[in-house]
């Protein structure tokens, strides 16, 4: 059992105290929230790496301030050797950088009904950064981890009070999860230093997961010989139908689409206006469990097939393109993604208490003149 109260296990006690879901307005607390976490306008789809300003961006707490020349990682707990690294040493080892593509799970909250009540995004909560670091593996390997160590605690150098307890932001991963080679201490985002909203100076990447388990503001890695119950772990980013935990734990990112929204936008309803005449109707595609297999648009609900591109990365996303021959009238598009493991993103919701992995597809209205 946790450390945390029965009371106490429930994400959304935390910003609102409202004690669950809402069918209401969107709250002071959630406008609050999504003034803070900005996500990438849909528009920027059109680009295989998202420049960093237009990445997503999701900070429970404060952003820490962090001199870098005071600052260390340290790798500890159930090792044969602790290690302290700088940031000069971590520069020095051997690096990687590939294109990754990050959701956060709560991506597609807003739109659930009833809607749970934490940070509303709607569906732009992803990004794809070129990211920079080096591999963990090899580190936690020089540390020696001990035979009976399970998990590593990656912490960062934040903290703040969620559903009643205060700690600093922390996740695990089992030890197998963690030595996967794309497993990366990321420094470098987009060739440049990681900017100070993405974690400055060095966070954790995790490809393929949802952006939860990437920790930001790294401060220390504790190798752990009993499963971490912090927070961010044990409570919080947990499948459940109820307020009662625990739940299935939110891991790998669900398949999903969007498209570039066609046309130009309405002001204030954001609804799309556009000529009519054939339209090369475009997006990206991705999935945590799988390349993708299959990209479909509907149009007013006939669904065709669309062309893929290759993938940006082995953990990024995948463009595709189709052209639409649209005639004057209202019209509703959608697009829907399936992976290598025949997961289909659905047009119905498939609710959930936090509001985690909503991948139902995405609905776009279009007025066509
Ligand atoms: N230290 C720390 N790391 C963190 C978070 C945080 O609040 N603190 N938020 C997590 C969540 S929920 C997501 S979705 C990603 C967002 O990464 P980004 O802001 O660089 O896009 O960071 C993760 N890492
Ligand atoms: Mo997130």
């Amino acid at each position: 059992m946790s450390k945390h109260n029965l009371k106490n296990r429930n994400h959304f006690t935390a910003p609102v105290e409202a004690g669950g879901p809402s069918s209401g307005p969107l709250t002071a607390e959630e406008l609050q929230l999504a003034a803070r976490n900005h996500a990438m306008p849909l528009e920027a789809l059109r680009e295989d790496i998202t420049p960093a300003g237009l990445h997503y961006l999701l900070t429970h707490f404060d952003i820490p301030y962090i001199a870098p020349e005071t600052w260390s990682l340290r790798i500890g707990g159930a090792v044969d050797r602790e290690i302290e690294l700088n940031l000069e040493d971590l520069k020095a080892r051997p690096n990687v950088t590939m294109p990754v593509t990050l959701e956060c799970a709560g991506n597609g909250r807003s739109l659930l009904k009833p809607r749970p009540l934490s940070q509303p995004w709607v569906l732009e909560a992803v990004g794809t950064a070129s990211w920079t670091g080096t591999p963990l593996a090899p580190i936690l390997a020089e540390a020696g981890l001990a035979g009976d160590a399970v998990e590593l605690v990656f912490t960062g150098a934040d903290r703040g009070i969620q559903g009643g307890t205060e700690e600093p932001y922390a996740r695990s991963l089992t030890v197998a999860e963690a030595m996967h080679p794309e497993v990366l201490l990321v420094y470098e985002m987009n060739g440049a230093p990681l900017p100070p909203q993405h974690g400055f100076p060095l966070r954790l990447l995790v490809p393929g997961w949802y952006g939860m388990a990437s920790v930001k503001w790294l401060a220390s890695i504790e190798a752990v010989t009993s499963r971490f119950e912090g927070y961010q772990q044990a409570v919080a980013y947990h499948y459940m139908q109820g307020p009662e935990g625990p739940g299935l734990p939110v891991t790998r990112i669900r398949v999903r689409s969007l498209m570039v929204p066609p046309g130009i936008p309405d002001f204030f309803t954001r609804k799309r206006v556009m000529d009519a005449g054939p339209v090369m109707l475009r997006g990206r595609a991705w999935s945590g469990h799988g390349e993708i297999e299959r990209v479909e648009v509907g149009i007013d609900g006939e669904w065709m097939p669309a062309h893929l591109d290759p993938p940006a990365g082995d953990f990024a996303w995948t463009g595709w393109s189709m052209v639409w021959l649209a005639a004057p009238g209202e019209h509703e598009l959608r697009c829907r993604a399936m992976d290598s493991s025949g997961a289909l993103q659905q047009t119905t919701q498939v609710w959930n208490y936090q509001g985690m992995g909503n991948n139902m597809a995405q609905l776009v209205h279009v007025t066509v003149r």
